[in-house]
This record gives structure tokens, sequence and C-alpha cells, in this order.
């Protein structure tokens, strides 16, 4: 529950101290137990409380009354101390860029380098990205990207995406939603890379409403962008340290009251990418309210970080879309999370470095934008939010790891540790203290927006599907095991 009077917990949150339901007497498991979590504080995002988990062959089998026996057959199970920790669903990263290609950049990392960062930072799913580059078939592309899925060390949904719309196109999108990749992604603004029209955006949501599939879209108000970047250019402010001046809170709520009037005259669900501004969120909530499947997701940079940035030395290591704001609406966005209007949080991650940025220091037009964030999300979010303010961590679990799942179609396989779900776990040290630093990360950039962010809360042991990857802060398991995980039709009726 909150320990800020002025910002209450959503309802599921506010319940979710309540003992946990363990049995003392588990089910029969399916097969003999061979990993035990014992000791710590189970935390799911309806209930937290001291119990021990059972694993068997990478997927939970019961949570349990602190010291059950194991059942017969598992006496040679190994054991985890997880004393003093909190023990969650490993995090559920919606909104992961890997190798990600716009205009002349290409992001840095590939699924291995992407994933292990991820793990090292309690997250054990990432739902990439398959963009069509102009002229390439929206399948094509998810195909070729869900082929790296067996690279990472954990594992991987995706999301695809529709940039222009031709008769195939319908097709093409029930094939994608008969395999399992059932959100796709969308861009109102990128004129010439991955923007699409708004017929194009309308189409593509009736088809996916009719086949139990989402658009997720990133909402900028494109003829609004361009005419302020242009007013920008002619005063000589097109650099990184004029980044916030070029990209407005009117430009994203255009766009955000545009595609949620496309999206409530179909009557089909639609969820928000990085939302920024407090505005954009009321428009998705009102919706929300009138009866529209419709979602928020904030991403952690959005919530932490300030546009003070672009005063530093480094403007460009913080140049991403939307940009960061002025500090009294990142204040105002983190009352969302309290309040449960914030779905789930990404990190938007994109493993650029400091070189790319500076190739066009002077034109954010053409700079590279994203910033790196796969391992940070948790633990940033952890700190700023549970340790400093108050958040429960059951809403923490909701909307790093459950939501994130759900909204995917991916849950509870993901994003959960009800008995049945892949045992992807994180044993978290709620009183960590320690300071971010680059040498201390491992994503494939040479540095972190977070650089000397004191932060309290970390990961010591990560588990993907049983097997132990992360052990006391350090990589055990460096096994490519990482899977694409199909989804099913998208599920929001608990979200
Ligand atoms: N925003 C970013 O900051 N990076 C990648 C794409 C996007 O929309
Ligand atoms: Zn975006
Ligand atoms: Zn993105």
């Amino acid at each position: 529950m909150s320990q800020n009077p002025a910002l209450p917990d959503t309802a599921e949150a506010a319940s979710g101290t309540a003992a946990p339901t363990a049995s003392t007497s588990p089910p029969a498991p399916t097969a003999p137990i061979d990993l035990v979590v014992r000791g710590g504080t189970v935390v799911e995002a309806t209930w937290q409380g001291p119990a021990d988990l059972f694993v068997a062959g990478g997927v939970v089998q019961a949570v349990v009354a602190p010291g059950t026996a194991v059942p017969a057959g598992g006496e040679g199970a190994r054991v985890i101390d997880a004393t003093g920790l909190l023990v969650m669903p490993g995090g559920v990263d919606p909104h992961c860029h890997v190798g990600f290609t716009s205009g002349e950049f290409t992001s840095l990392d590939d699924y291995r380098e992407c994933t292990t960062a991820a793990v090292f930072g309690g997250t054990t799913t990432i739902v990439d990205f398959a963009i069509p580059r102009p002229g390439q078939a929206p399948l094509a592309v998810a195909h070729a990207q869900r082929a790296k899925a067996d690279q990472g060390l954990c594992d991987s949904a995706l999301h695809a995406s529709v940039v222009d719309w031709d008769d195939t196109v319908p097709d093409q999108l029930r094939q994608l939603v008969g395999e399992g990749i059932v959100t796709v992604k969308m861009f109102t603004t990128y004129r010439g890379e991955s923007m699409a029209d708004a017929d194009t955006i309308l189409r593509t949501m009736q088809v996916l409403n009719d086949e139990g599939g989402m658009v997720v879209i990133h909402c900028e108000s494109n003829p609004i962008i361009e005419e302020d970047q242009r007013k920008a250019s002619e005063r000589g402010e097109i650099d990184a340290g004029h980044m916030h001046t070029t990209r407005s809170h009117l430009a994203e709520t255009a766009a955000v009251a545009e595609v949620l009037s496309i999206a409530e005259t179909l009557g089909a669900p639609v969820y928000f990418v990085h939302q920024s501004t407090p505005e954009a969120i009321d428009l998705v909530a009102d919706a929300r309210r009138r009866g529209l499947s419709a979602y928020t997701e904030s991403v952690a940079h959005h919530l932490v970080l300030d546009d003070s940035h672009y005063l530093g030395e480094h403007p460009e290591r913080f140049v991403c879309c939307p940009p960061l704001r002025d500090r009294a609406t990142v204040e105002a966005l983190g009352g969302y999370l309290f309040n449960g209007e914030i779905t789930t949080i990404g990190s938007d991650h994109c493993c650029y470095d400091t070189a790319q940025k500076l190739e066009h220091p002077d034109d954010v037009r053409i700079m590279p934008n994203g910033l790196p964030g796969v391992e940070t999300r948790l633990p940033v979010i952890f700190s700023e939010y549970v340790s400093k303010k108050g958040l429960s961590p059951s809403r923490f679990v909701e909307v790093a790891a459950t939501n994130p799942a759900r909204v995917n179609g991916i849950y509870p396989q993901k994003g959960t540790l009800l008995p049945g779900s892949d045992a992807d776990i994180v044993l978290w040290d709620a009183a960590a203290a320690w300071t971010v630093t680059t040498e201390g990360l491992h994503m494939a950039t040479d540095y972190t927006p977070y650089e000397g962010l004191d932060v309290v809360g970390r990961p010591v042991t990560v588990i993907v599907r049983g097997a132990v990857v992360v052990e006391n802060g350090e990589l055990v398991d460096a096994t490519p095991r990482g899977r694409h995980v199909p989804a099913h039709a998208v599920d929001l009726t608990a979200v």
C-alpha cells in the first residue's frame, strides 16, 4: 500500500497485503521438484507475504507456506535461500528495441547482449519490435526478428508493425495473429520511416480487432512536430540542447486524441506507448472509463529523468522521443503510477552510443533517438517509487511484469508465479544501496542516462525457466536458452 496519503494505490494493489494463499499440502507436482526458493517474501500483483516456491522442469509447481516439506521425489532439489529478499516474477519489458534500425543508425546490441543486460536488471522477458524498413513486408520482417530469439539468455515476444497499407496486409496480420504475434506497433510520426497514415491505422486496428490482436502506438502529431522543428531550425535551436523544445505536449495529446477517436469508432483496443504527459494519460483514462480498452505505458526515463539533462554536458545522451519533460511533469506522471492509470512500465531500450549520437550533434532530426534502459528499468523504478515514495511492491510487480504480460497475451505463462507459470523469478534485495555507473552495467553502449544516481534495491539472483542465470549479482550461466513466446489473443479483462 502507498505510504503517501496523497497518492492512493489501485484497488487491486491496495488489497494486496492479505496473507498469501500458500498451501501446507501442495498439489502433487507433475515432475519431481528440482528447485526450491525458501524463506523469502513472495510478491505478486495481488498479494505479498512469506512463502516458499517449488519448481520442477522450469515451471512453478506450487507456492507454499514457509518450511513446507518437498514432496517425495524432490529430495535432491536445489534449495535457494531467499531470507530477507523479495521473490517476484521476473520483469517483463513490454517495449525493448533490439538492433533497431531507424534512419542511418542501427542500435548496437543483438539478442544475446540485450538479454544479458535484461537478466542482470531482473527482466526475464523482453518484447521486441519487427519494424519494416520502407518497402518491406510486416510478416517477413517479423519472421526474421523472431528467428533471433534463441540467441537470448531469456525469452522474448514480438510486436509486428505496419507502416503502409496494401491488399496483402490483412492476410499478413491474420497469419501473424495465428502464429502468436498479436500486437502491432504503429507510429503517427517519423515521416518516410515508420509513420502510418490515419487510414492505415484504422484498417490495421479493424483487422486486429476482428482477430484478437491490438495496435500499440507511438503518438506524436507529425505536422505539429515538423512545424515546431522548422521554427526551431530557423532560430538555430535544433541541436540536442534544445531537444525538449522541439516536441511539445500538444503534439502528443493531439495524436492521442485522434487515435483514440479511431479506436472508439471501431471499439478496438489500443495501447499507447511511452506516454509522457498527464494530459495524454488523462485522455486514455477517460476513454477507458467510457468503456474502451485503452491502455497507458510509461517508460522509466519519463518517470525519473527531467529536461534539465538537455542543458548538461551530454545533451545528446538524452535525446529520445517523446523528449524528457520538465520536473513538474515528471512528478505529475509519477502520480499516475500510484493512482493506477499507468498500465505498464517499459524501457523503450535503444542501445545507441555517444559516437552515434554525435554524428549529427546539431540536428536532432537526424540524431538517433532513444536511451539504453533494459537493465535499469526495474532498479530505477523500484528505487524512485517503491524505496523512496512508498509505492507498494505489488503495484511494482503489476506494472513491471504482470500487466505487460497480460496486454501482450503472454500471461499467465509470464508475469506471475502462479502454479503452471514459467519459473522466471527474481530475488530482490530491497535494502541494497548502490550507485548506477556505466561500468557496473552490461548494455552494449558507453553510457547510462542514470550515471551517478543513488539507488536502493537491486536484483540479486535471477532465474529463467528454472535455471539460475544470475546469482549474487554474477552471471553464472550464459546459455542462450531464449525462446520466442507466442502470444494468445489479448485478454484485457483483468487489466
Ligand atoms: N522513441 C525513442 O526514443 N526511440 C526509438 C523510437 C521512439 O519512438
Ligand atoms: Zn516510440
Ligand atoms: Zn520505442
